[in-house]
């Protein structure tokens, strides 16, 4: 053993990029206050095509988190795992807690609703060909966005202001990292009431403020 002192070893390591899908395990990373580092993965100079990050993440995509000799990708995967590994933290209700059933509703029904949606906007090349046919893809996901956002509105309005109420959970970091994905959109989710004053909460915590500092973006600025 030599006398030196030990450096500390971060216990995660999230491959992020600006803005991205990140957003949420970044923010809930520093709400934990556990150890971490973060490795950037440029989209916009292809690193997440390389062939070492492939090997970690072969859907070319980030979030990727790695935790001791654990890889595992998807945001909303990533939010739970961190959640489940520190409930000291309180971010999502344990088996048996109230709220449990909404938590998983909620969490479950953004990534695989809303942000499906969002990718329809983002991202029509993904799907289709034609310039003309992307417009129209847009289009029609802007119409599907405002009717989930006026349902989670309204939701919001009977009983917020969190989605699970008045306990804030990582269901509301997940889907303030979506909302601000509409920004540029004509009915940004900032224009319903009250899902603003629900953004308006979750912006205002150090941690999102903290990984708002650490990418380098600020609400209305460019993706990156
Ligand atoms: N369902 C995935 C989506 C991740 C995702 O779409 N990431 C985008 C950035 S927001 C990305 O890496 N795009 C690069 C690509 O698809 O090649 C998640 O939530 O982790």
């Amino acid at each position: 053993m030599s006398g030196e002192p030990e450096e500390a070893v971060p216990l995660y390591r999230l491959y992020w990029d600006r803005g991205s899908a990140n957003m949420a395990p970044h923010a809930i990373l520093r709400e934990i206050g556990c150890l971490f580092e973060l490795v950037r993965v440029d989209i916009s100079k292809s690193e997440n095509r390389a062939p070492s990050y492939l090997a970690i993440n072969p859907n070319h995509r980030v979030p990727t988190l790695v935790h001791g000799g654990r890889v595992l990708y998807e945001s909303a995967a990533i939010v739970l795992y961190l959640c489940e590994s520190h409930p000291e933290a309180g971010l999502m209700p344990l088996p048996g807690e109230a709220g449990r059933h909404l938590f998983l509703q909620w969490l479950v029904y953004f990534t695989n609703t809303l942000q499906e949606d969002l990718q329809h906007w983002w991202h029509a090349d993904n799907y289709l060909d034609l310039e003309a046919s992307r417009h129209d893809m847009k289009t029609v996901s802007e119409r599907r966005l405002a009717d989930i956002f006026s349902r989670l509105d309204s939701t919001l309005g009977e009983a917020g202001p969190y989605m699970l109420g008045q306990r804030f959970s990582a269901a509301d970091i997940f889907l303030t990292m979506l909302c601000r994905w509409t920004r540029q959109m004509q009915t940004p989710a900032t224009s319903y009431p009250n899902l603003n004053r629900l953004i308006g909460l979750v912006t205002a915590r150090p941690a999102w403020v903290a990984m708002m500092d650490a990418e380098g973006i600020n609400w209305n600025g460019p993706l990156a």
